[in-house]
């Protein structure tokens, strides 16, 4: 069969960073844009025709649109059916799931994650193949690679469309196009992991109060089903719970910054006794209780330490990951349980041939990122159901627990500092200078090691380079610094810091003011002053 094919030239950046392509709205409106990269991804994985995608987004700004298109270039491209969330939803850890459960080839998550939307935001769109993972940086590479090329792209005519809300099958051209309900087959897989007798019976007991934010972002109907429906927390425990095209104008990124208003609801008289707030796609998790935010290394080491007491964990872990920047916390959970840990460079994507392997049932990321075996991608709500499991079981204040973890294993106290340098080349200009500094540094008083990160698969031996430059401290402190790879104008300097204190008087501390002489050696050893006259972060979280 043959498809209408239109003439096309290049864009030459097209490059997918940490998670898929993320660009402004306005640069994927230029005529041809979109069609491009999707062709692109078609031409790598030549695979996908005579097979089923799934497809479905955060619900931004730009997501409708950008589904009708990719519909008629998947028809054109010969895709058998597309399993498409009603509305064009689906969270980035649903799509995720739903990709092998319904064999298909590969799947497209419409989603700039945690970057503003609206007509002055970003859209991104990721790739991800049938085991539920993003394509690998090698895949990647060669979509990128593909796109400088490409010269035509195909796609059926304006006139095919389809209804997304209407639940049940389409036709366009000759592909099917199955719209499904975004929740059902993620609340299953939810059901089948945790004890919902339990942590229904904590919701419902009138003693205990959570409070979900799903940052007017894609997790509102997952959590207003999970939550609210199926375990019966009181009406009103999800907070923000509508998906809204711009997230209300918010930053829907889970941290103390973008979520200050949500935090403060802990931090006084008549904290609720648990709470959460995942990002626009639903894959992170922030997880809080009275007085405290657990850092996201914390919440991953407890999560493992824990395990056991959970349904769908009780046979206990084969090892656990965390990306290089998360705490070390994990580690000392991993060395008493006598299971391996693994450090990965950033990017969920890394964890995925562990994970396949076998090797690892836990993960983590820096960012508020958790997820186990049970799909390819982090995911937020699981994560957030995995401490309220946790809490049902063990019938402790949130705050005890940590104590109680601190005590056993010393407190990794732990904080990201964000440095936006609007001059992306003076950005580069700083790593670049950092890295020319590794072997001075190494000599330096009070630095045990100094490098920059190279991960090797040990699954597949691939080779990834420059994944971040690591400086660790005799007093056992540890600084990372690199750059972030989702952002899509200027750029932003990440320095990663940790200490770990196994003085139990000392724990109390609050992380800035543990971390206070660490961070002004920080930007000493970048020479951010100097270099980009910076003297202090843009927001830390
Ligand atoms: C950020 C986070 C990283 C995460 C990535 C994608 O990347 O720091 O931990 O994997 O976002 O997550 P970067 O390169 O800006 O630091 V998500 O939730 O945006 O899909
Ligand atoms: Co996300």
């Amino acid at each position: 069969m043959s498809f209408p094919t239109v003439a096309t030239r290049p864009f030459d950046d097209q490059k997918p960073g940490t998670a898929g392509l993320r660009k402004p709205v306005a640069r994927f409106r230029v005529p041809h844009y979109l069609e491009n990269f999707i062709q692109s991804v078609f031409d790598t994985f030549p695979k996908l025709a005579g097979h089923t995608l799934v497809i479905g987004g955060d619900g931004r700004y730009f997501n409708r649109e950008a589904i009708a298109v990719l519909l008629r270039v998947a028809a054109a491209n010969g895709v058998r059916k597309a399993v498409v969330g009603r509305d064009g939803l689906l969270s980035t850890p649903a799509a995720s799931l739903l990709i092998p459960a319904v064999g298909a080839a590969g799947g497209f998550i419409l989603t700039a994650s945690h970057n503003p939307g609206g007509p002055d935001g970003d859209f991104g769109i990721k790739f991800n193949v049938d085991n539920g993972g993003q394509a690998s940086e090698s895949q990647t590479d060669a979509i990128y690679t593909r796109s400088l090329s490409i010269e035509r792209y195909s796609i059926l005519p304006e006139s095919g469309s389809v209804d997304l809300g209407a639940p049940g099958v389409q036709q366009l051209g000759g592909m099917q196009v199955e719209i499904v309900d975004p929740v059902r087959h993620y609340a299953e897989v939810m059901q089948r992991c945790f004890d919902f007798e339990a942590m229904g019976a904590l919701l419902r007991s009138g003693v205990f109060r959570m409070r979900f934010d799903a940052m007017s972002a894609v997790t509102g109907p997952y959590a207003a089903e999970i939550f609210e429906h199926l375990l019966g927390a009181p009406a009103g425990s999800v907070l923000h719970g509508v998906p809204l095209a711009d997230f209300g104008g918010g930053h829907p990124d889970p941290n103390p910054h973008d979520a200050a208003d949500f935090v403060r609801l802990f931090m006084g008289e008549g904290s609720p006794d648990f709470g959460a707030a995942s990002d626009g796609d639903g894959d992170r998790n922030m997880i809080l209780g009275p007085g405290m935010v657990v850092s996201p290394g914390d919440s991953l080491a407890v999560m493992a330490a824990n395990a056991r007491l959970i349904p769908g964990y009780k046979e206990g872990l084969a090892g656990i990951a965390r990306s290089m920047p998360t705490s070390r916390a994990a580690d000392r959970v991993a060395a008493k349980l006598g299971i391996p840990c693994y450090e990965t460079p950033t990017g969920w994507r890394f964890f995925c041939n562990l994970l396949d392997a076998g090797k690892v049932t836990l993960c983590g990321e820096e960012s508020f990122g958790t997820s186990s075996s049970h799909a390819r991608e982090k995911d937020g709500l699981w994560a957030v159901l995995f401490w309220l499991n946790l809490l049902a079981v063990r019938r402790e204040p949130l705050p005890a627990i940590m104590r109680k973890h601190w005590a056993e294993y010393g407190r990794d106290f732990f904080l990201r500092e964000d440095y936006d340098i609007p001059d992306a080349a003076r950005a580069a200009d700083v790593m670049r200078r950092l890295e020319a500094a590794l072997p001075d540094l190494q000599s330096k008083d009070g630095i045990a090691s100094a490098d920059s990160f190279t991960y090797t698969d040990p699954v597949d031996g691939s080779v990834s380079r420059n994944q971040g430059i690591r400086v660790s401290t005799r007093d056992g402190g540890r600084m990372v610094f690199r750059l972030s790879g989702t952002g899509t104008r200027g750029a932003t300097l990440r320095v990663y810091l940790e200490r770990h204190e196994p003085d139990v008087s000392k724990q109390g501390a609050a992380a800035v003011t543990a971390l206070a002489s660490l961070s002004s050696r920080a930007r000493a050893i970048a020479r951010l002053e100097e270099l980009a006259g910076i003297t202090k972060p843009t927001n830390v979280t």
